[in-house]
This record gives structure tokens, C-alpha cells and sequence, in this order.
């Protein structure tokens, strides 16, 4: 018995060892096979799953709180930037929501959600009183700040946090403990966080059991259309909005610009990371696009932090595909709901792989769909990240271009040189 336990302990440390995204597309892929062959018993597996969809609702209050409080306070220098902090700013925010709003048409068209056999018999399609859009956009002060962390109510927490964070920010030294309480608690949420996202390969495992034995093989067609969905969006927003930002805000050739940040953008794709593309997007902006070091040393890790039109998009597809996995229609006001939300919270989700799946509990709670949608898109995500990472790292780019443009400190000549030219000079 001693080899077998050593055997076992052998076989746990090398599954460790396993990146964890591969280990929920393992346990997506297991769960899936265990419930085409157990069928209606595997809803015994359930459980399992609902437990870690629990422990993800556990995070979203404090971790949405103590991030957006210490990303609002760390733009501290933004605002010293002055123009070009409030051009950045600006610039970031416009592109998210732009970016949530495609994903959204794209999730509206495509439907990946729609028909699936899925979870229509669990359609909870709670009679909602529908609120007027006036009504919401009050209703996103909170009366009562506590009440509202207390309940979750997670647009009036972000609104609150914002509003504190900026507080925090204008009484200056005052403000200097709260802050840095903030930020260990986010650093704290951020490691529960992490170890949380380590029990996804179970939780994903029993969920995909559980709905593979209900609704057999054919819920997989619905997660492929997902994957498409996500992907198309993706490339009408980089070749199509930013080739028309970079035309009529800086009179640029986009093809220039696509063809300088290759390398960052194949950084980004295999990495899965803002943040660990930064230096190749830093290198890029200043070699091959012709931008000054003192505008990309400021915009780009500002972006990497608070720019991700990627995952917005990704928010917005995979929204729509719960809501019509589940059998819920979404209001107007929903969507309007789902964009404010999405595009605030990017402020504080950090560019490192799988943020956005994190990010993406946040914005199915505002309106009301069932987080089991979490657990659905878990064991693609990592396909899903890859494309929206390019996309965030692209948006990066795209802002820095534009602005140094703006502040006549990019060279146009070394940016309309041809790559392998510019690159010698
Ligand atoms: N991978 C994250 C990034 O680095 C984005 C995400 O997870 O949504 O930008």
C-alpha cells in the first residue's frame, strides 16, 4: 500500500502541475463523458458544481469592491496626466462600451444560447417587473451603501466604490491608510480569488455531468457557436472599429498599424495576458509605430489595467448566451444594465488570463441569470481568452496610437515606414 499511496501522491503532484485551464477543459470534457454514460443519475454530480458556483458568488461583493476602489485611487497620476490622462481615460471607457455593445449584437444574431435543449425546463424566467430606463439609471445611486454590499446589488456597489475611491483619492494624505487597506484586501480577494478558480475543474466537472446526463451531447453544438460568436466579434472590432478610429482620429493607415503590433498581438494570444504582453506592446509602440516612449510608458499600462474591450465583448456574447440557455429574455433596460456594468467594471479586472470569466459572474448577476452559466463557459474560456486578450492588447495600442498622434509625438514618417525598415532604424 506504501507504492500506492506513493503512486497516487506521484499522480496528484503531476495533475497540480497541469495549467489550470487545462485542468477544467479536462474536467468540462470528463464531466461531459461521465454524464452522456451515467444519463439522469449524473444529476447526483450536481451538487458539486453548485457548491463552487456558491463559493464564486462568495467573491463578487468584497472582490468588486476593494478593485474598483484601488483601481480608481491608483489613477491618482491619470489625473495629474492631466489632458492626456483624461484623453486616455476617456478613450478606454468609449472603446469598452462600444465593444460590450458588439458583443452584444453579435450574441443577439448568432443566438449560441438559443433552442439548446439545455436548461429551458429550468427556464427561471421570474416575472421580473420590468423598471423604466429612467428608474435604473436612478436607481444606480445606492440609499444605502451597506444595504447595498449587504444585497449585492452590484451596479449600486460599483457606483458607491467609484464615488469612494475618488473621495479617498481628494483628501489626499488623509486618505493614504483607507487606501492602503484597500489594496491588501483586494490583494487578499485576488488570492482567494485564485484559490477559489482552483476548485473549477470539479465544480465544472459536476455541473457538465449534470447537464450532459439531462440534455445529452448535443449541448456541446451550443458552446462551439459561443466559441464563433466570441471570435467573429473580435474581428470586426480590431478590423473594423479600430481600422475606422485609427482613420478618423488620425488620419492613419490602419494596415501600418496591424502589421506593427504583430508581434504583440501573437504575445497576447498565446499568453492569455495583458500584463505579460505589456512589454512586447511597449516595444511595438515605440519600434515599429513610431510612438513616443513618454506617451506609451503612461497609456498603455493605464490600459492593460483598466481597457478591456475583449472581454467586454466576450461579456456581452456570453451574457446573451446564458439568457437564452436559461430561456430568459433580457430587457432594454437589462442591456442597458449589462453595458454600464461591464464597462465599470473593467476598471478594476486585472489583465492577467481567466480575470474575465471572473469579471463575467459580476455582469450575469446584475440582470439576474443564473451563474451555472459560469461553469458552462469555464471549460472554453481559455479559447475565449485568447481571442479577447489580442483584442484588449490591440485596444492598448489602438488608444496609444491615437493619442500620440493627438499630442504630435508619433513619428508619421517611421510609422507609414515599411516594418522591416523601421524596425533597422
Ligand atoms: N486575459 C485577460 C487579459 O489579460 C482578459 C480576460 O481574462 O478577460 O486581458
Amino acid at each position: 500500500s506504501k507504492q500506492r499511496s506513493s503512486a497516487l501522491g506521484r499522480i496528484w503532484s503531476s495533475w497540480m502541475s497541469v495549467p489550470l485551464w487545462l485542468q477544467i477543459f479536462v474536467g468540462m470534457v470528463l464531466g461531459i463523458l461521465v454524464g452522456v454514460t451515467l444519463g439522469e443519475q449524473a444529476s447526483y454530480l450536481k451538487p458539486i458544481g453548485t457548491l463552487f458556483v456558491n463559493t464564486i458568488k462568495m467573491l463578487i461583493v468584497p472582490l468588486v469592491f476593494c478593485s474598483l476602489i484601488v483601481g480608481v485611487t491608483s489613477m491618482e497620476d491619470t489625473a495629474k496626466m492631466g489632458r492626456i490622462g483624461f484623453k486616455s481615460f476617456s478613450f478606454y471607457l468609449c472603446t469598452t462600451a462600444i465593444a460590450i455593445s458588439l458583443g452584444l449584437v453579435v450574441g443577439y444574431v448568432i443566438q449560441p444560447g438559443a433552442g439548446v435543449p439545455l436548461l429551458q425546463h429550468e427556464a427561471v424566467n421570474t416575472a421580473k417587473e420590468v423598471p423604466s430606463v429612467m428608474q435604473t439609471l436612478i436607481d444606480i445611486v445606492p440609499t444605502n451603501p451597506v444595504a447595498a454590499l449587504a444585497s449585492g446589488q452590484i451596479l449600486q456597489v460599483i457606483v458607491f466604490a467609484v464615488a469612494l475611491g475618488i473621495a479617498l483619492v481628494l483628501i489626499g494624505d488623509h486618505g493614504k491608510p483607507a487606501i492602503k487597506v484597500f489594496e491588501s484586501l483586494a490583494e487578499a480577494m485576488y488570492k482567494l480569488t485564485d484559490m477559489v478558480m482552483k476548485l473549477a475543474p470539479y465544480g465544472v466537472f459536476g455541473l457538465m455531468a449534470w447537464v450532459a446526463g439531462e440534455y445529452g451531447i448535443d449541448m456541446l453544438w451550443p458552446l462551439i457557436k459561443v466559441i464563433i460568436a466570441v471570435y467573429i466579434g473580435c474581428i470586426i472590432h480590431v478590423l473594423g472599429f479600430y481600422s475606422i478610429v485609427l482613420r478618423l482620429f488620425a488620419k492613419l493607415n490602419p494596415l501600418h498599424f496591424f502589421k506593427g503590433i504583430s508581434n504583440a498581438m501573437a504575445v497576447a494570444f498565446t499568453t492569455s495576458s495583458s500584463a505579460g504582453t505589456l512589454p512586447a506592446s511597449m516595444k511595438c509602440a515605440s519600434e515599429y509605430l513610431g510612438v513616443n516612449k513618454k506617451i506609451s510608458s503612461f497609456v498603455l499600462p493605464l490600459g492593460t489595467t483598466i481597457n478591456m474591450d475583449g472581454t467586454a465583448l466576450y461579456q456581452g456574447v456570453t451574457a446573451l448566451f446564458v439568457a437564452q440557455a436559461f430561456g430568459i429574455d433580457l430587457t432594454w433596460v437589462d442591456y442597458l444594465t449589462i453595458i454600464l456594468t461591464a464597462t465599470l467594471a473593467s476598471i478594476g479586472t486585472a489583465g492577467v488570463p481567466g480575470a474575465g470569466l471572473v469579471m463575467l459572474t459580476l455582469v450575469l448577476s446584475t440582470v439576474g441569470l443564473p451563474l451555472e452559466g459560469v461553469a458552462l463557459i469555464a471549460g472554453i474560456d481559455r479559447i475565449l481568452d485568447m481571442a479577447r486578450t489580442v483584442v484588449n492588447v490591440s485596444g492598448d495600442l489602438v488608444a496609444t496610437t491615437v493619442i500620440a498622434k493627438s499630442e504630435n509625438e508619433l513619428d508619421v514618417e517611421h510609422y507609414n515606414a515599411d516594418m522591416v525598415q523601421s524596425a533597422v532604424i
